[in-house]
This record gives C-alpha cells, sequence and structure tokens, in this order.
C-alpha cells in the first residue's frame, strides 16, 4: 500500500506550536488564520486578475455587477475585513492608509494585537505577471483598553510577536515566525488548505546572489557601491562574482535569497536618504524572518529590529540576509563613509 507523507496543515501547525506558549489563549492561533484566509481570497483574485483581460470581464464591473476594484485596494479591504471580524486584533496600520484603523465596540472584549500589513506589495508588477506578496508584522497592543492606537502601532521589530509574509507566485506560499524559527506553507489550491512543506527554514550555509536595483547605482552610497564591485570582482574561492538576480518585488527578491542564498539591498540614495522601503511593514517583519533563519537585517549602521519607528509610513534604507553577506556591507560603509 502506498505510504501516504502526513500532511501537516497551517491549522494544525499552529495550533500545535501554541502549546509551546504557557500562556496562549489561542487568539495568535486564530489571528494567523485569519491572515490565511485572508490570503486564500486575495490569491484566488490575483489568480483571476490575468483572466479578467482575457475574458474580456475587464469592464467597469465584474460578473456580479460590482465595481472592479484595483487589487491593491481589494487587498487591502479583504485583510481589513478579516482582521475586524476575527476579533483578535484592535488596530491595523496599512500601507494603504494614511492613519491607524482603530477598531472599537461597546459590545466585544476588543483584541489584543495590532497589526502593521503591506496588503499588496509590489502589485505594480501585477501586469508582468511577476510573484507579488502580502507583508505583515503582529504586535501586542500597549494600550489598556478601546480601540488600538498609534502608540500600539509605533512599537520597534524587537517587540513583534509575529511577522510573516505571503508571496503569490507559481505556487503561493505562506512563511511566518513567531521567534521560535521560520516556516513555510504553500497553498494546494484544490482544497484551499495551506500545507507545511518549508519547516525550519535557514539561509543556506553557501551564498553567492545580491540583489540590489543598480539603475541606482550613481546615487548609492560610496561603501554600497565599493560592495557591489566587490561582488563584481573575480575569486573562485568565495563564488565571485556573484549571481546578480533582481525582481523589484520585496518578497519575491527575499524568499528567492532565503531559500538559494543571497543579500537583498535597499540603499538610502543622495536623493533618497532613507530609502524606499517603510520600517513597520516592509523592513521590521522581514528583517524578523531574516533574523529567525540565522541571518540579519540593519539599515546600515543599526539593527532594523531596534530602530525606533517615529512615523506610521518612515522609510529606512535596508540590508537582508545570511549574516556574512551583511556584516561585509557594513564594513564597506564603514570603510568608505560619504563626505557629508
Ligand atoms: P525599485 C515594490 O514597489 C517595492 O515596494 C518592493 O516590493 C520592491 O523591493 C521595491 O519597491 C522595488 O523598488 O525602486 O527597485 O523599483
Amino acid at each position: 500500500m502506498v505510504q501516504r507523507k502526513k500532511i501537516t496543515t497551517l491549522t494544525e501547525f499552529i495550533i500545535k506550536r501554541q502549546s509551546e506558549y504557557p500562556h496562549a489563549k489561542g487568539a495568535m492561533t486564530r489571528l494567523l488564520n485569519d491572515i490565511a484566509t485572508a490570503a486564500k481570497i486575495v490569491n484566488r483574485e490575483i489568480n483571476a486578475a490575468g483572466l479578467v483581460d482575457i475574458l474580456g470581464t475587464v469592464g467597469k464591473e465584474n460578473v456580479q455587477g460590482e465595481t472592479q476594484k484595483k487589487l491593491d485596494v481589494f487587498a487591502n479591504e479583504m485583510f481589513i475585513g478579516a482582521l475586524k471580524g476575527g476579533g483578535e486584533c484592535c488596530a491595523i496600520a496599512s500601507e494603504e492608509n494614511e492613519k491607524v484603523i482603530s477598531f472599537s465596540s461597546d459590545f466585544a472584549e476588543l483584541g489584543k494585537y495590532v497589526v502593521a500589513i503591506d496588503p499588496l506589495d509590489g502589485s505594480s508588477n501585477i501586469e508582468a505577471n511577476v510573484s507579488i506578496g502580502t507583508i505583515f508584522s503582529i504586535y501586542r497592543r500597549l494600550s489598556e483598553t478601546g480601540g488600538g492606537t498609534q502608540e500600539d502601532l509605533l512599537q520597534p521589530g524587537i517587540h513583534l510577536a509575529a511577522a510573516g509574509y505571503v508571496i503569490y507566485g507559481s505556487s503561493t506560499m505562506l512563511v511566518y515566525t513567531t521567534g521560535k524559527g521560520v516556516n513555510g506553507f504553500t497553498l494546494d489550491p484544490s482544497v484551499g488548505i495551506f500545507c507545511l512543506s518549508h519547516p525550519d527554514m535557514m539561509f543556506p550555509e553557501t551564498a553567492n546572489i545580491y540583489s540590489v536595483n543598480e539603475g541606482n547605482y550613481i546615487h548609492f552610497p560610496q561603501g554600497v557601491k565599493k560592495y557591489i564591485k566587490f561582488c563584481q570582482e573575480h575569486d573562485r574561492e568565495t563564488l565571485r562574482p556573484y549571481t546578480s538576480r533582481y525582481i523589484g518585488s520585496l518578497v519575491a527578491d527575499f524568499h528567492r535569497n532565503l531559500i538559494k542564498g543571497g543579500i537583498f539591498l535597499y540603499p538610502g540614495t543622495t536623493k533618497n536618504p532613507n530609502g524606499k522601503l517603510r520600517l513597520l511593514y516592509e523592513c521590521n517583519p522581514i528583517a524578523y524572518i531574516a533574523e529567525q533563519a540565522g541571518g540579519k537585517a540593519t539599515n546600515g549602521e543599526q539593527r532594523i529590529l531596534e530602530v525606533l519607528p517615529r512615523t506610521l509610513h518612515q522609510r529606512a534604507p535596508f540590508y537582508a540576509g545570511p549574516r556574512w553577506m551583511v556584516d561585509k556591507v557594513e564594513w564597506y560603509l564603514r570603510e568608505f563613509p560619504d563626505k557629508t
């Protein structure tokens, strides 16, 4: 008889892991499941997006007579709706909303968590059929009562309770950590279940990929320019020249580098000294995963997770990957500082 390998579903895994937290009452379990549910709905819509053009239902209304929404607006509404309905979250900071979305209720005990989310990162790549993603951070609320506040969300990454991303690619995966390692789950679309496919994800011992938008080269700090030239030198022993891979979708670039071994760089430039990526819902969650996978993530000088957020949408220069690769970039930034 063919022995079928035991499949661990995301729900089974989260519940099993919950038992490792003595004070856990299931709130985080339900919150992560709320995110997974919204991700499945967004995944379905993304997969249909291409067909919308082909099947000619692209008009202003879809077959249900509803106005066709831009996918990032749709994704934002799905995640906000799932988190609000789930009752475990009392406030959200979203890339799509200028201010905190605070949930208040006269009836139910409000959730103990707050979520910072980029509902559909890289959405400008959809028309090119490039993988895109959802990135999320989960913190315990600091405020005692009422709806969640901005202060609940402006916590440094070292206080993260959980973080993760969903990559909508050739297959859809949810990768997350609660501080005890990184695990990846692949969606089986035939039954709509996320199944454990990548247990205990770690950066590989060897790595030779660097990911940066070299079109910005002339605006990079001196140290980054030197590092890029280092990557391009010939040295067989250190697997150089490295391979340059850059998709322009943070989740896709980081996920590939986590699997295959590589560093992601989004430096500050003369034009944008703080770079482009947002600290709360892009840098921090990816940094938490990078560290939990044995890597490192900094802004070039400081551990990203220790950067104190001052505003919801603040940006930060971002370097994430295997520890020794990030160390090398930081060395070049120290050795070749820009003239102030
Ligand atoms: P650039 C997508 O727009 C995004 O926010 C990230 O997903 C990605 O890493 C970055 O911007 C790409 O930016 O300037 O290289 O196109």
